[in-house]
């Protein structure tokens, strides 16, 4: 019986090192993950710029089991940082994988060109390079890659569709669970961000208004749902129930909140859920994992962003 796993290091897009688990085969070790409790596995690849249609791209490999060099890093952070999204999902809620049936987590770097973003495109995900300016490797923010992932689950739990304010509540649940895997702060993607200003973000769910969304009902954007229109302001009116999030994690701490969240999506969400849905869902869940208190503390959370 051959071992094939491997515990190989690697230098992530911040240049900080770390641990990875691979996979070894002939004297070759890949970015290849088998360790987890499930049947399947999770696995990096880069795509050498390529497009949609040639994806995945190849198998990350080093011949020494050190994954140090400047091409690594964004795969070194796509590979650490699903682990690290998996186990979260396991360890607080006991769910295998985004799909609960401990389905392949797959991810291509390198995807594009000066590509200033990264997705769950329905089967796996993402990460472009970004420009240099407005963002480097985007795998490098670990609340991105939780984002994406918690995109995966969504799809295969409440199916929130993806546009006006199911498509937001779609993207604010992609970032509050971004804020549960890495609670340091209340900012989205600051890691990668304009690798040449410190201090700014994608987003912020304690001060949306900082990075031009809404986070109360009157500043409500009605867009087009179109692509221009960010399929009538996903990724702007988010900030209304991120603000929401805010307040309910301030009031009743992460740990509840995190539950709480948890339980609304998987069990009452639905494909057609608006924010006023959302808000029922989330107190109905408080009360029925923490009681009255918790349930008072959502209610008064989502009045504050003006959602009744
Ligand atoms: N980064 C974006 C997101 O996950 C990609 C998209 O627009 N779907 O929201
Ligand atoms: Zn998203």
């Amino acid at each position: 019986n051959v071992v094939h796993e491997a515990s190989g290091t690697g230098t992530g897009v911040l240049g900080d090192s770390k641990t990875l688990n691979t996979y070894v085969y002939n004297n070759t070790y890949y970015l290849f993950d088998t360790t987890k409790p499930m049947n399947g596995v999770i696995e990096t690849f880069d795509n050498y710029g390529g497009q949609y249609s040639s994806l995945p791209g190849y198998y990350v490999t080093d011949s020494g089991n050190t994954f140090y060099s400047e091409r690594q890093k964004a795969a070194v952070d796509a590979h650490y940082y699903a682990g690290e999204v998996f186990d979260y999902y396991y360890d607080t809620f006991g769910r295998v994988s985004y799909d609960n049936q401990g389905a392949d987590i797959r991810s291509t770097v390198h995807y594009g060109s000066n590509y200033n973003n990264a997705a769950w495109t329905g089967n796996q995900m993402i990460y472009g390079d970004g420009d240099g300016s407005t963002f480097t490797y985007l795998s490098g923010a670990d609340d991105i890659v939780a984002h994406e992932l918690t995109h995966a689950v969504t799809d295969t739990t409440a199916e929130l569709v993806y546009e006006n304010q199911s498509g937001a509540l779609n993207e604010s649940f992609s970032d509050v669970f971004g804020f549960f895997v890495d609670s340091e702060d209340w900012l989205m993607g600051e890691d990668v961000y304009t690798p040449g200003t410190s201090g700014d973000a994608l987003r912020s769910l304690s001060n949306p208004n900082a990075y031009n969304q809404p986070d109360h009902m009157d500043e409500y954007r009605n867009l087009p749902n179109t692509e221009s229109g960010d399929w009538g302001g996903v990724h702007i009116n988010s900030g209304i129930p991120n603000k929401a999030a805010y307040y309910t994690i301030n009031s009743i701490g992460i740990s509840k909140a995190e539950d709480i969240y948890y339980r609304a999506l998987t069990v009452y969400l639905t494909p057609s859920s608006n924010f006023s849905s959302a808000r029922q869902a989330l107190i109905q869940s408080a009360q029925d994992l923490y009681g009255s208190q918790a349930a008072n503390a959502v209610s008064n959370a989502w009045s504050n962003v003006g959602v009744n």
